[in-house]
């Protein structure tokens, strides 16, 4: 069944305990601190697939939860990052905090991710809290918890153009005679049950898509649409008053169906088109042309108060590889938290942060990217030379 409105409880993953271990050897008891950190998190990431065309595979996954990371262990091990959860949306879903009706973002290109629950920050182990004056901490960092919110999602279908109309009033009939969509259409209110979309195509110009708005139920389809045909049976001219502020700010263009069942007709403002006799049509497809030519598009709704927009944001891919002149550069957001966690100043420092790195991918990502041994490498402010 079409869904285009769901709820979602997500859950990241929390941080890893760091340990807080000593060093055990047969002729050193009082061996230094060994305890690593414990892995962070994993996130929950929504991505834009283009593979889906509604929200109901989610209907069923109602609790999503990303794994937690492992503890740290003696001998300076790391513990395991939790595995992201990454969940497959519909290009065009919004993403709203439920708790607070703010709007989080919205995906609308293939690919595009939003991490809608950030994975808890792993403890620091014990050998990470070694300083000169306290040589011997006992105490390791017990991991952040995991965020937890629900979520709600709202697919709004990509449409220029909205059809809006007292149910029977033609509109599937009118998206019949303007696109190659074949809704069913039949003399009784509400047969089409859900959105429906067809595309346009006008020589020239881009092929435009229309959506079918089979009642009030479906209002948020306008949201990426352009301009509004209202469609109205031209013997009700009456329920015009009824439909007219369902556009809302957005240029409408009033449609008149049925033309060929009217004797007289009346002469209110707006086009006459009988999907019958043809009258009107190609009338109506250049109107549309123009008006969502002398339309702006529609920005993405501003994301609404700060908050917000200092938690789940929208992220490029986790690691980005890019090839310069004087050799490789490491981009994403998950490598730039990596750097604030290791002193890259130190030896030991250092290999903590390639093996880090390797955990992550990079080591994969540069390989991949052709990487020569002994070709500088940058990461954010870090920079060393690959050596596979
Ligand atoms: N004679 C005539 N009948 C029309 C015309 N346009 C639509 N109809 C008829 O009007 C009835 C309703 O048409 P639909 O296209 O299903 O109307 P709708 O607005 O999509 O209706 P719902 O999806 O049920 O809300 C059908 O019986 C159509 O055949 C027209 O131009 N001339
Ligand atoms: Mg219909």
């Amino acid at each position: 069944m079409f869904t285009d409105k769901v709820t979602l409880r997500v859950r990241s993953g929390r941080g890893g305990r760091g340990s807080a271990s000593f060093r055990a050897q047969p002729f050193e008891p009082q061996g230094g601190p060994d305890g690593g950190n414990g892995g962070g998190g994993g996130d929950v990431v929504l991505t834009a697939s283009r593979d889906l065309h509604d929200l109901s595979p989610l209907v069923q996954r109602a609790q999503l939860a990303a794994t937690d990371g492992q503890a740290g262990a003696g001998g300076r091990k790391e513990g395991r990052r939790g595995a992201d959860l990454v969940v497959r949306v519909p290009i065009g879903t919004a993403v709203f905090d439920a708790a607070t009706g703010d709007l989080l973002g919205e995906l609308a290109a293939d690919g595009e991710t939003l991490v809608a629950a950030r994975g808890g920050a792993a403890g620091g182990g014990n050998i990470h809290r070694a300083s000169s004056i306290n040589r011997s901490p006992t105490a390791a960092g017990p991991g952040d918890p995991g965020e937890q919110r629900e979520l709600r999602l709202e697919l709004w279908l990509p449409a220029d153009v909205a059809l809006i109309g007292k149910p029977n009033a033609g509109k599937s009939t009118l998206l019949s005679a303007l696109t190659a969509a074949r809704p069913k259409i039949a003399d009784y209110p509400f047969t089409t049950p859900y959105p429906e979309l067809g595309v346009m195509f006008n020589e020239p110009g881009r092929p435009l898509t229309l959506v079918e708005i089979p009642s009030e139920k479906y209002l948020h389809q306008v949201e990426r649409t352009r301009v509004v045909l209202l469609v109205v049976d031209a013997r009700q001219p009456e329920e015009l008053k009824a439909i007219r502020s369902l556009a809302g700010d957005r240029p409408a263009l009033v449609i008149w169906t049925k033309s060929d069942l009217v004797r007289r007709p009346h002469r209110r403002r707006g086009i006459w088109v009988s999907a019958e006799t043809g009258e009107g049509v190609e009338e109506l497809r250049k109107a549309i042309v123009e008006a969502v030519a002398a339309t702006p598009p529609r920005h993405r709704r501003e994301l609404a108060g700060r908050r917000v927009a200092l938690g789940p944001q929208t992220r490029g891919p986790a690691i980005a590889v890019e090839r310069h002149g004087w050799g490789l550069e490491v981009t994403g957001a998950r490598v730039d938290r990596l750097l604030d966690r290791y002193d890259l100043d130190t030896p030991a420092g250092f290999d903590r942060f390639q093996v880090a790195l390797d955990r992550m991918g990079v080591t994969a990502a540069l390989e991949e990217a052709g990487a020569v041994p002994g070709e500088m490498v940058r990461i954010g402010s870090a920079e060393f030379e690959y050596q596979p």
